[in-house]
């Protein structure tokens, strides 16, 4: 190897390296946002909360889901089989919790509140069927969720 191209090389990985710096730095000012997936998405204690090997919560004991005016929160929730889910109408909307497909409700049979209930006003439904559950607000069918019931 001659000097010159040993200089050329010893440029040519500084010039890298102060690249890499200044992306590193970049990178390192974005803000955080945190992802829907990884906060918490059961009101439990620790210790009744598992994580898949994917990294998303698995919530098992007692978990509610929140009708809000802007829909129902969080709006994908998974559980372990066996786990009741409690919904809890937090909104100004009547809420009438119903498995999809509206209007016929057939994807989870059983899964139906079969009534409306006013703010405050609480169905619990307990997911003992593996699978993903597309459910809605029979009063307001655009308010869609999921509810992801694992082994
Ligand atoms: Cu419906």
């Amino acid at each position: 190897m001659n000097k010159a191209l040993v200089a050329v090389v010893v440029i040519a990985v500084g010039v890298g390296a102060g690249w890499y710096y200044v992306k590193g730095t970049n990178t390192a000012r974005k803000p955080s946002v945190p992802s829907a997936q990884t906060m918490p998405t059961a009101q439990g204690t620790p210790d009744q909360a598992g994580t898949t090997a994917s990294g998303n919560m698995v919530a098992e004991g007692t978990v509610v889901v929140s009708y809000t005016d802007t829909g129902f929160r969080p709006e994908r929730v998974t559980v372990k089989k066996g786990t009741a889910v409690t919904f809890r109408n937090d909104s100004a909307t009547n809420m009438w919790v119903a498995s999809g497909v509206h209007p016929t409700h057939k994807l989870l049979p059983g899964f139906d509140e079969l009534q409306s209930v006013a703010k405050g006003g609480t169905y619990a439904y307990t997911f003992v069927k593996v699978g993903t559950w597309q459910y809605h607000n029979h009063i307001k069918p655009t308010d869609v969720a999921y509810i992801v019931v694992v082994e």
